[in-house]
C-alpha cells in the first residue's frame, strides 16, 4: 500500500524537491551551527554554491567523530525550547551520540515510519507487536509512533521477556512483529520449548532490522516463522528506523525515502561517489531535519544504490541490503574476512542452528582468530563431520572452530546482538 504520493513522484519533481530543500538546509546548518559555518568556510564554499544536489561533493562529510567531538549538543541548529525530544546511540567506544527532534522531525518521522510500515504491507488496523526496545534507542518509540500514525494497534512490548511475547501474538492475534533479526530467532526457538510451532502463531510479517543480516538469515526467519521478514533500515543520526524500507511487493532493495534523506554511495577510502550498482559507503544528507541536520554523514554501512524502477510504483531509489560496515572487515594475518562471510557459510549448513561468534586475539604477536557454531535442534550429525565441511568452505582457516550442542550459544534477548568478540586490546 503507497501511505503518501510522494512515494510515487515523478522523479525529476522529486528532483525539484530534493533541490530545494538541500538549499534551505545547508542555508540553515550555515547560519545556526558553527560547526558547519567553519567546516564550509574551511572547504571554501559558499552555501550560495550549492543549488542542487549535484553539487553536494563540494562539501565535507560529516562523521561519527565529529558528533563525539561536539557531544552533547554542537550540531544542534535550533533553540533549547525547540526540543521536544533526545535520543541517544551507544557505540562501543567513547561518548553516546545524542540527537534532538523538534516537533516538526517528530512529524516527519511518524511519517516515514507509517509510509515505511505500509510498504512492509502492514495495513491500519493490523496489530503490530513492537518488540524494539523503549527509550534512547530510536526502534521502540519510532516503531511506536509510526504504527500510530498508520492506524495499527501497538503493543509495546519492548524486548525481552521472551514467553510475554509469545502469549500476547497469540492470545492478541499479532499480524506484526517488529524486531531485530536476532531476536526474531530467539522468538520462533523458544515457541519451539514451550511447545508452540512458531509457524502457527497469527504473525504474517516481521519487520526486521538495526542489525545487519544476510538473505541466509532472512530465509532461516521466515521459515522458522511462516512470514514474509521485511527489512528497514535508519539509524538515530539521521532519525532512527524509517531511512530505508523493503516493499513486501519485490522485497528486492531497501526504498530511501528520498524526499527527506539524500543517498549517496562513495569509495569508502577516496570519498569519490561510486557509479549507481557499485557497492560502497553509504553517505546520507538529511532534508528536512531542524533539530540536528545531518550533511553528508559518513555513515559506515557498506551498500550499493539502484536506479532501476521497482514493480511496486515507488520511485525512490533502492539501497542493497545492509550486511556489514565498512569497519566490519577483520584481517587476521593478512587475510581479510567480513563476519557476513562468515554468517553465510554457517547458514548454508542445515545440520547448523543460524547462530555463530567470532573471537579475536593476539598470540605472541599474531592475530587468532576462533569461531564458534552450533548444532541445528535435533540434528543426529557428528560435530567432527560438520567441522571438517565447514572449514572447506570458510574462506580462511580459523585457529579454533568450535562446534558447540544446540543452544550453546548465548542469545541476546534485548538490544543489538553481537557477534565479535575482540580480545586483542
Ligand atoms: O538501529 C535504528 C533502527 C531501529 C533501524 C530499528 C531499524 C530498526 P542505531 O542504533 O543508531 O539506529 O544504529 C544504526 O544500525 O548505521 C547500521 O549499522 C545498523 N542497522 C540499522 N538498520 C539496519 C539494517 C537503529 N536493516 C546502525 N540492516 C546503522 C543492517 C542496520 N544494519
Amino acid at each position: 500500500m503507497v501511505y503518501d504520493d510522494v512515494e510515487v513522484a515523478d522523479r525529476s519533481d522529486l528532483r525539484d524537491l530534493q533541490n530545494e530543500r538541500l538549499r534551505e538546509t545547508v542555508r540553515r546548518v550555515y547560519d545556526n551551527v558553527p560547526f558547519y559555518r567553519e567546516r564550509f568556510d574551511g572547504a571554501g564554499v559558499d552555501p550560495a554554491d550549492v543549488e542542487t544536489v549535484e553539487d553536494l561533493p563540494q562539501l565535507p562529510f560529516t562523521t561519527k567523530e565529529d558528533l563525539r567531538e561536539t557531544y552533547p549538543d554542537g550540531l544542534f541548529a535550533v533553540e533549547d525550547d525547540e526540543i521536544r525530544r533526545i535520543h541517544a546511540s551507544s557505540g562501543t567506544t567513547g561518548k553516546p551520540k545524542v540527537v534532538c527532534y523538534t516537533d516538526g522531525d517528530l512529524d516527519v518521522w511518524r511519517e516515514v515510519m507509517a509510509r515505511s510500515l505500509a510498504a512492509a504491507g502492514v495495513e491500519p488496523g493490523d496489530t503490530l507487536q513492537n518488540a524494539y526496545g523503549y527509550g534512547l534507542f530510536t526502534g521502540g518509540l519510532g516503531f511506536h509512533d509510526g504504527g500510530e500514525e498508520l492506524g495499527a494497534t501497538v503493543i509495546p512490548t519492548g524486548g525481552g521477556n521472551t514467553q510475554r511475547q509469545i502469549e500476547f501474538a497469540q492470545d492478541l492475534e499479532s499480524d506484526v512483529l517488529g524486531c531485530t533479526p536476532s531476536y526474531c530467532l530467539y522468538f520462533a526457538e523458544t515457541a519451539e520449548q514451550q511447545g508452540i510451532d512458531p509457524r502457527e502463531l497469527p504473525l504474517e510479517t516481521v519487520v526486521i532490522g538495526a542489525e545487519p543480516f544476510t538473505d541466509e538469515m532472512r530465509e532461516e526467519i521466515e521459515a522458522a516463522l511462516d512470514v514474509d521478514a521485511i527489512d528497514i533500515y535508519g539509524l538515530s543520526e539521521l532519525i532512527g528506523p524509517g531511512v530505508s524500507v523493503e516493499c513486501v511487493e519485490a522485497k528486492d532493495g531497501l526504498h530511501v525515502w528520498e524526499d527527506h534523506f539524500y543517498p549517496e554511495v562513495v569509495d569508502p577510502d577516496t570519498g569519490e561517489q561510486v557509479p549507481p550498482g557499485e557497492e560502497g559507503e553509504l553517505v546520507l544528507t538529511s532534508l528536512t531535519k531542524e533539530g540536528i541536520p545531518m550533511i553528508r554523514y559518513r555513515t559506515g554501512d557498506v551498500t550499493t544504490l539502484y536506479e532501476e524502477p521497482c514493480e511496486c510504483g515507488r520511485t525512490h531509489r533502492r539501497m542493497d541490503n545492509v550486511t556489514g560496515r565498512a569497519d566490519d572487515l577483520l584481517v587476521v594475518r593478512g587475510v581479510n574476512v567480513y563476519p557476513s562471510q562468515v554468517e553465510e557459510a554457517v547458514l548454508s549448513f542445515d545440520e547448523v542452528a543460524p547462530h555463530y561468534r567470532i573471537d579475536l586475539d593476539r598470540e605472541d604477536s599474531l592475530d587468532t582468530i576462533e569461531i564458534t557454531v552450533e548444532l541445528a535442534e535435533g540434528t543426529d550429525a557428528d560435530p567432527d563431520e560438520v567441522r571438517e565441511r565447514l572449514e572447506n568452505v570458510l574462506s580462511l582457516t580459523p585457529d579454533g572452530l568450535h562446534v558447540v550442542d544446540p543452544g550453546g550459544i548465548e542469545r541476546t534477548e534485548v538490544g543489538k546482538v553481537k557477534r565479535v568478540y575482540d580480545h586483542r586490546e
